[in-house]
């Protein structure tokens, strides 16, 4: 699977003095296009654990046809999920997802026909020990 990294990066990604947990968001545009892919790297600042992951409100894709994917590493060989529709984690009735890693790929694909809003992802740091 080859996913071409484009601009994806709409958000802010920084460390509070306080290591207070700022969310790091990313988002596809609204809405996607047939035939597009994205592909994001993310990695939470030094000293935390891990993330907790929840998708913006308005997130919608084409059910069981264009699916964002949360991989482990650029090589998505396996994911923490794959979501499309309205499936995703901290959309009711989904509870958000906990991801127990410092990083992770973010990898959005559509195929050729049909496409929606698209997605946010809202992933905050989470510090301490796990
Ligand atoms: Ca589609």
């Amino acid at each position: 699977m080859t996913v071409t990294p484009i601009y994806g990066y709409d958000g802010i990604e920084e460390q509070s003095p306080l290591n207070y947990p700022v969310p790091i968001t990313y988002s596809s545009p609204h809405p996607y296009v047939n035939k597009y892919t994205y592909g994001q790297e993310v990695h939470v600042p030094n000293g935390a654990v891990s993330m907790l992951v929840h998708f913006g409100l308005d997130t919608s894709t084409e059910q069981n046809y264009d699916f964002v994917v949360l991989c482990k590493d650029v090589s998505c060989v396996s994911n923490w999920g794959s979501f499309s529709g309205i499936n995703f984690p901290g959309i009711y009735p989904n509870a958000p997802l906990s991801i127990p890693a410092t990083s992770m790929y973010i990898s959005f694909a559509s195929d050729g026909k049909n496409t929606d809003f698209g997605f946010e992802i809202i992933i905050t740091p989470i510090y301490g020990t796990i």
